[in-house]
């Protein structure tokens, strides 16, 4: 973690007790879907039964997570080339999420969108990315028609640390802020932009951008779901109050490489630094042995979510494996709308 800092976010005993033990619970299977589907992913791709890439969430799933869980189904997200999470955390079905990552009619772009493409108007996600930085400008977007429409909702934007390199977060930021829109930038610091250490092409403190608009900014330790889940609890509350636009700084960590072909990462992060942020930093492994220690939670209990991810994620890619790809005359078809 960064050094503490005014922007720093702390747990308030009241708020944790607020939450009922089932909706941590709830979190961890929903990270724990993240996590396997993701693993998932990275065997489809080895095995060759994937084409293309994908840049898996491993070691990100308590942001996703724990902003979405204060999100309702009608307020909407962007997200990203690393989007899987997202899209699951937001409501996405794994079986329709792996058959767009193989191309199958399926899938929720009919197979045409692939790993980085995937929408779900129906949960609220306006879909993942390629560009980086671009979902932030959706995300404004939307929040302006929230506030033309006059409803409550709220529109979250996902994005690395690497879209504070992009000039059109800057714009969306300015305008969010002098009209008052109900968007919350949720910004996923995990240290590496590709290949590059963070702090060698941005310079200055992150915090320090989006206060220069007047957008009030929350730090969280991205790895504990408390945290994340009570800052975004916070933030969409002033949001749906008409309060404006927000930012969130997640710290976090991710466990796989860039993308699934990023293997021997030894030229730009040493092993002793992914094997820390494995073993002490892990989201599930720290709310699990918080929800044992503290709310007693027995093991009997991880077991059996265990199996009935499992279950889910293997049905899932079953399903995908079997579905037929579209036929060769749809080509042109469900690309634009
Ligand atoms: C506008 C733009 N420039 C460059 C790229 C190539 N690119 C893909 S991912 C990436 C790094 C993104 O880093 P970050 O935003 O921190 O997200 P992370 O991959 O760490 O989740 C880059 C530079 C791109 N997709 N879009």
């Amino acid at each position: 973690m960064e050094p503490t800092d005014q922007h720093s976010f702390s747990i308030d005993d009241d708020d944790i007790e607020a939450v009922d033990i089932e909706q941590w619970l709830q979190m961890y299977e929903q990270m724990l879907k993240i996590r396997l589907f993701e693993e998932q992913v990275n065997d489809l791709y080895k095995t060759g039964k994937m084409p293309g890439l994908a840049h898996l969430y491993v070691g990100e799933e308590a942001i996703a997570v724990g902003v979405s869980d204060a999100l309702r189904i009608d307020d909407y997200i962007t997200s990203t080339h690393r989007g899987h999470g997202h899209c699951l955390a937001k409501g996405a079905a794994v079986e329709l999420m792996f058959a767009e990552l193989l191309g199958k009619g399926a899938g929720y772009c009919r197979g045409k969108g692939g790993s980085m493409h995937i929408a779900d108007p129906e949960t609220g996600n306006l879909g993942a990315n390629a560009i980086v930085g671009a979902g932030s400008g959706i995300a404004t977007g939307a929040a302006l028609s929230i506030k033309q429409r006059g409803t409550d909702q709220v529109a979250v934007a996902f994005f690395g640390e690497g879209a504070m390199g992009q000039g059109l977060v800057y714009e969306a930021m300015n305008m969010a802020s002098l009209w008052k829109l109900p968007v919350i930038y949720v910004c996923e610091n995990n240290h590496y932009t590709e290949y590059t250490y963070y702090r060698e092409v941005l310079a200055g403190e992150l915090h320090d951008r989006p206060a220069a608009f007047g957008i009030p900014v929350l730090k969280v330790d991205g790895q504990d779901i408390r945290a994340v889940y009570l800052a975004a609890q916070s933030l969409v509350e002033r949001a749906r109050q008409g309060e404006g636009p927000s930012f969130l700084i997640c710290d976090t960590y991710r466990y796989y490489g860039h993308h699934v072909g990023d293997i021997n990462r030894g030229y730009y992060r040493s092993q002793d630094e992914e094997d820390d942020w494995k073993n002490k930093r892990d989201p599930l492994k720290l709310l699990a042995v918080w929800l044992t220690d503290q709310l007693e939670v027995p093991s009997s209990v991880y077991e059996e979510i265990e199996q009935r991810v499992a279950v889910e994620i293997l049905q899932g890619v079953e399903f995908a494996l079997n579905a037929p790809f579209p036929d060769p005359s749809e080509v042109h078809e469900n690309v634009y709308a």
